[in-house]
């Protein structure tokens, strides 16, 4: 079901050297070839708001609503039907989440660079933000947590989040992900999908407001809308399919590793499950676990496309350093360590998503509960992008405040480098300050 790549031997002193990245190959994901799509949806979005997103939502959702606002009774009946088991492993995902953006926020900073000379750095939230939460495959109620508790920890002062509107739900979003929003206390809901929702949110749609910043994952439309719409709105990173890269040696359970590949390739027929290991008998047992367990699960068409697919494999490696060298050229989103020292290997990578450390810290706990953020940099992204985190939504912003004195210590330097740039203005704006002093100093 799944193939295999035999790196073993390729790092011996002596052999070319590999490209680990290209040797791991993944998901298909061309934004750009989607680009010719969603362009004349977002001109029509900007051009006709309201009307326009109504006429795509019955084209792609097949949905006819005469609104895009989802009612305020509906969010909060949709949270007094919510299963009260959900809503506690929702109050404690939340809980945990919180607790983790707290912890990250950033001190504000102030530099004495001299008498009179001072830069202070002051972190300052994001005004308005557009949240997505998809609703196609599956509906991603965690996605509400992962997207909306940092931003409040951030202290955004405006949440706006869309989800998909679902013909079985009378065209709302579906009902798990409104009680999620009334559990966190967001008012402004849409049900809007696809890029139309992105462009709503960058250009402005009836009664929503343009936002300045659109975060959340999405399929292949919506991601190449954010793209397009980059600029006129800020976005956060570009998402694809999911990904899950397990690094392991003989110690591993087969059992787990298998269960944690076939996890992620439940989201979508194009997500990659990549297994790296020192040991071909743990890659044999692992292979038969798959059978085994992808036989009585409930989605096995899509898994089974997963792990049969190009994007997906079982790599073999000499040894550990090997195999620290792969995982960490291919970035995956998600990266388990399920080997001797975990911890220590783990400390080494540098391109990952997020690390899962251990037999205990499967991808899973951290889609849901445990204290970090599932919305991650994916396709090798990993190596210049971080996660969603409460620092997505805030902007340091620098404070320049020198006094006369201040300004005197470094006149001479702004002239000189301003001359040697051919930008004569910016120096005798200094040099004025000297020539007409104010009065009182
Ligand atoms: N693994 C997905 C997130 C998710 N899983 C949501 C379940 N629900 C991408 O990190
Ligand atoms: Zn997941």
């Amino acid at each position: 079901m799944i193939r295999r790549i035999d790196l073993r031997g390729t790092a011996a002193d002596g052999a070319a050297p590999v490209d680990y990245r290209a040797a791991v190959p993944r998901a298909e994901f061309d934004v750009e070839a989607a680009m010719h799509v969603v362009r004349p949806i977002c001109d029509a979005v900007r051009d006709r708001g309201v009307e326009a997103i109504l006429e795509f939502s019955e084209t792609f959702d097949g949905v006819r609503n005469d609104d895009i606002v989802v009612p305020p009774a509906a969010l909060s009946q949709a949270l007094e039907e919510l299963d009260p088991a959900v809503r506690v492993a929702l109050e404690e995902s939340i809980r945990r989440l919180r607790e983790t953006c707290v912890a990250e926020l950033e001190e504000d900073t102030s530099v004495e660079l001299g008498p009179g000379a001072r830069v202070s750095k002051r972190m300052v939230p994001i005004t308005r933000v557009g949240l997505y939460v998809p609703g196609g495959i599956a509906p991603l109620v965690s996605s509400v947590v992962m997207n909306v508790v940092p931003a409040q920890v951030a202290g955004v002062e405006s949440v706006a989040l869309t989800s998909s509107p679902q013909k079985e739900f009378g065209g709302l979003p579906h009902p798990t992900i409104l009680a999620a929003c009334a559990l966190l206390g967001v008012e402004e809901v849409y049900s809007v999908g696809g890029a139309q929702a992105v462009a709503m949110f960058a250009h402005g749609a009836g009664p929503c407001r343009r936002v300045d910043l659109v975060t959340g994952p999405g399929a292949i439309y919506t991601v190449a809308a954010k793209r397009l719409l980059k600029g006129i709105v800020g976005i956060d990173s570009e998402a694809g399919p999911t990904e899950i890269a397990v690094l392991a040696d003989d110690t591993a359970e087969p059992a787990y590793v298998a269960a944690d590949l076939l996890s992620q390739s439940e989201h979508d027929p194009m997500a990659s499950s990549v297994l790296v290991t020192t040991s071909v008998q743990l890659a044999d047992e692992v292979e038969a676990e798959l059978d085994k367990q992808v036989s009585v699960t409930r989605h096995a068409e899509r898994i089974r496309t997963s792990l049969g697919g190009e994007q997906s494999g079982i790599v073999l490696v000499d040894d550990l350093e090997q195999g620290l060298a792969v995982v960490d050229a291919y970035g995956a989103e998600h990266l388990e360590i399920q080997t001797r020292d975990a911890a220590a290997l783990a400390a080494r990578v540098r391109n990952a998503g997020a690390i899962f450390v251990g037999p205990h810290a499967p991808v899973s706990l951290g889609d849901y509960c445990a204290g970090s953020n599932h919305v991650l940099p994916t396709g090798g992204c990993s190596c210049h992008s971080s996660g969603l985190s409460v620092r997505s939504f805030l902007k340091a912003v620098h404070v320049v405040d020198y006094t006369r004195e201040g300004l005197a210590a470094v006149a001479d330097h702004v002239v000189n480098l301003a001359e040697a740039e051919d930008l004569p203005g910016h120096g005798a704006a200094v040099r004025v300050r000297f020539d007409r002093p104010l009065a009182d100093g």
